[in-house]
C-alpha cells in the first residue's frame, strides 16, 4: 500500500516504538509493498568481453598465488546491481591455473560445476573419481563431494566455475573443509561413474543408483557435439533455436539439483522470439557471433564472451552469421525454482 492511501498512517507510527520493544511490527506507510506484481530483480544485465577478461587474467595470473588450504585463483564476475553474487542464487568465476599449480582438496555444501574454456593438461578427482579436462567439457562437483585439481599442461588453463554459493549463503547453509593432502587418492576404476551411466541409454542392470545429483561428473565436448549435431535434425524452439539440457541419466531430470547446464545452437542467421522467465542466467560464447536483446538493450557477443541475464527480463538470441552457427553453454538457477512450484515462462 502506497503512503497517500494509508489512512491511519499516524496511528502506525504511534505503535512503532512500543511494538518494537516486543519485536513485533506493523507495515508502516514508507514500507515498500510485500509484494510486486511480477518479478522486480537488482539484478542488472551485464556482458563481459574475452578481450578484458583474458588480460586481467593474466594479470591475476602473474601476481595472485595459489596456496595451500583449498584456495582458488579466480576472476569473480560481478553484477552492479546485486551485493553479492553473479546472480541472486550463483557466482559465476573464472579460474585460472598454471603449469604445475595445484589447486588442492577440499568440500563444500555449495555446489559447483565447471566447463573448460581454454587449454589442456589439467585433470580433476571429484570424491576419487579422476577426468582429464579438455576444452568444452563439463565437470561437477555436486554437494559436500571433495574436489581438487592439477594443471600438468604447459600453458595456463581457463575454465568457467559455477557454485550456488549466493543460494547456499541466504540460506544460511555454508560448510566448507579443506583437506591435509593436496590430491585425493584415485579409485581403483577411476572414472567408475562415466563408466556405469554416462552412455545414458544403457546402464549396468544390478547397480542400484537412485536420487540425488547426477552420477555422472563428467560430460565430455564430444558427446555434447555429437547430440547437439543429432537435435539439429530437429525443428527449431521458436525462443531458443536448438538448445540441451545436460541431464542426470537416471531421472532426465537436471544434472544438479540447484544449477542447470545446457549447450545451445543457433543455426546461420537465426532470428529467435522474444520471452522470459523466471530464474537467472549466465551465458558463455563457445564460438561464432550473435545478438540478444535485454528489456531492449542490444548485447553483441562473439566467442570466449559472457552475459548475464536477470529473472523475468525479455531476451531475444540471434545469430549475426549466415555462414556459421553460434554455441552458447548456459548456466541458470531454474532447477531451484522448478523444484519450489516457481518457474513460469512467456511469450514476450
Ligand atoms: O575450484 O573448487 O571459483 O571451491 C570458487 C570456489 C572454484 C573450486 C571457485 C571453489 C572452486
Ligand atoms: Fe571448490
Amino acid at each position: 500500500m502506497a503512503a497517500e492511501v494509508m489512512s491511519d498512517a499516524r496511528e502506525r507510527q504511534d505503535l512503532a516504538d512500543e511494538l518494537a520493544t516486543y519485536g513485533v511490527r506493523v507495515a508502516q506507510p514508507d514500507d515498500p509493498p510485500l509484494f510486486t506484481k511480477e518479478p522486480k530483480s537488482a539484478m542488472q544485465p551485464f556482458h563481459w568481453r574475452a578481450a578484458d577478461l583474458a588480460r586481467l587474467l593474466e594479470k591475476i595470473g602473474a601476481s595472485l598465488k595459489l596456496e595451500q588450504g583449498g584456495q582458488r585463483r579466480t576472476l569473480r564476475l560481478t553484477n552492479p546491481g546485486l551485493p553479492y553474487g553473479t546472480t541472486p542464487t550463483f557466482w559465476a568465476s573464472i579460474q585460472y591455473i598454471l603449469p604445475g599449480e595445484i589447486a588442492s582438496a577440499h568440500r563444500h555444501a555449495a555446489t559447483a560445476l565447471r566447463f573448460i574454456m581454454e587449454g589442456s593438461g589439467a585433470d580433476t578427482i571429484v570424491d576419487g573419481e579422476q577426468y582429464v579436462i579438455n576444452e568444452g567439457d563439463l565437470v561437477l562437483t555436486p554437494s559436500w563431494t571433495w574436489h581438487d585439481h592439477e594443471h600438468k599442461g604447459i600453458k595456463p588453463m581457463v575454465w568457467l566455475d559455477v557454485l550456488d554459493i549466493s543460494l547456499v549463503r541466504s540460506l544460511n547453509a555454508t560448510f566448507f573443509e579443506a583437506s591435509t593432502a593436496p590430491r585425493q587418492d584415485v579409485n581403483r576404476v577411476s572414472d567408475r561413474s562415466y563408466r556405469e551411466f554416462g552412455s545414458g541409454l544403457l546402464r549396468p542392470m544390478h547397480e542400484k543408483r537412485s536420487g540425488g545429483p547426477s552420477p555422472v561428473m563428467a560430460y565430455t565436448w564430444s558427446r555434447a557435439q555429437d547430440a547437439l549435431s543429432q537435435a539439429v535434425g530437429l525443428d527449431p524452439d521458436p525462443f531458443d533455436d536448438t538448445l540441451l539440457e545436460y541431464q542426470n541419466p537416471l531421472t532426465g531430470g537436471p544434472a544438479l539439483p540447484t544449477i542447470g547446464t545446457a549447450i545451445q545452437a543457433l543455426r546461420p542467421a537465426a532470428k529467435c522470439k522474444p520471452h522470459r522467465h523466471t530464474g537467472s542466467m549466465v551465458y558463455y560464447v563457445v564460438r561464432g557471433q550473435g545478438t540478444t536483446v535485454i528489456d531492449g538493450k542490444r548485447f553483441e557477443w562473439s566467442k570466449g564472451d559472457f552475459l548475464a541475464l536477470p529473472p523475468w527480463a525479455v531476451h531475444a538470441h540471434e545469430n549475426r552469421s549466415s555462414k556459421a552457427d553460434a554455441v552458447l553453454f548456459q548456466v541458470n538457477d531454474i532447477p531451484v525454482l522448478k523444484s519450489l512450484g516457481l518457474y513460469r515462462e512467456e511469450a514476450a
